[in-house]
């Protein structure tokens, strides 16, 4: 997989040449190059933003850098981290892990002038995609975020495939919690079952942690959990 990023701080993305993602770079898997949006700015200032047009505060970046940067960088999927996008889901990271060229464009500011996206999107697949709901100076760490979701799931990355196999059966519920030695820590010991080495008890003991929590912590996600996949013992639970 190929990934551009464009930021007016380049600096933000060390990060990238770490751990997992360093090494599937340094392995060929994938290939970043983060470009400075300045680079495309022709003023003696490098300016990228100006004042909105309508008023109100704050500024909005300019759109002739970023024509020229995504003419010179693309065409790929084109992702705008933005608060006003659409929630970045794990079916989205499944989705961008599968293709070969992705576009990251930072916004900073009040955000990047509207017609650079509705250009873009005359020439190449456009997401606008949120992390939640709160606001973030600007892009680059919602790109970090999004590369490590993404990055996790291409061929050959994760050492255990198990990992990602387990995560899709598991997938609509949060995950048991886990445990690790010494099996008695502060008086607080792990829980007998995982220790009995029943594997059925302990599969059937995990599912229902993952019920519990996912029914206090996240009723949302509870209630679109389809019935189907509730086996009988769930039922009962
Ligand atoms: Cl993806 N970007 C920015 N700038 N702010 C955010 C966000 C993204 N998600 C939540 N807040």
């Amino acid at each position: 997989m190929r990934v551009d990023i464009i930021s007016i701080f380049p600096d933000y993305f060390g990060p990238l040449e770490l751990s997992l993602i360093g090494k599937a770079r340094q392995t060929g898997r994938l290939d970043v190059a983060v470009h400075d949006l300045r680079t495309w700015t022709s003023d003696v200032h490098r300016t990228v933003d100006d004042t909105p047009y309508g008023g109100g505060p704050g500024m909005v970046m300019r759109p002739e850098p970023w024509g020229q940067a995504l003419d010179a960088v693309g065409p790929g999927t084109l992702v705008v981290p933005s608060p006003v996008g659409k929630p970045f889901t794990q079916a989205d990271a499944h989705e961008l892990a599968s293709l070969d060229r992705l576009i990251f464009a930072c916004g900073r500011y009040e955000g990047i002038d509207q017609r650079v996206i509705d250009d873009a999107a005359d020439r190449m697949p456009v997401r606008e995609v949120s992390l939640g709901d709160y606001v973030l100076f600007g892009g680059e760490v919602a790109v970090i975020v999004i590369m490590e979701a993404i990055v996790r799931l291409l061929p050959g990355v994760l050492g255990n495939a198990d990992s990602l196999t387990e995560e899709s059966h598991a997938a609509g519920l949060l995950e048991a919690p886990v445990y690790t030695k010494p099996a008695s820590w502060r008086s607080r010991d792990v829980p007998e079952i995982l220790r009995s080495g029943d594997h059925g008890r302990i599969a059937r003991w995990r599912r229902d942690q993952s019920l519990l929590r996912t029914a206090s912590r996240r009723p949302d996600m509870m209630s679109v959990y389809p019935v189907d996949d509730l086996d009988k013992a769930d039922r009962k639970t």
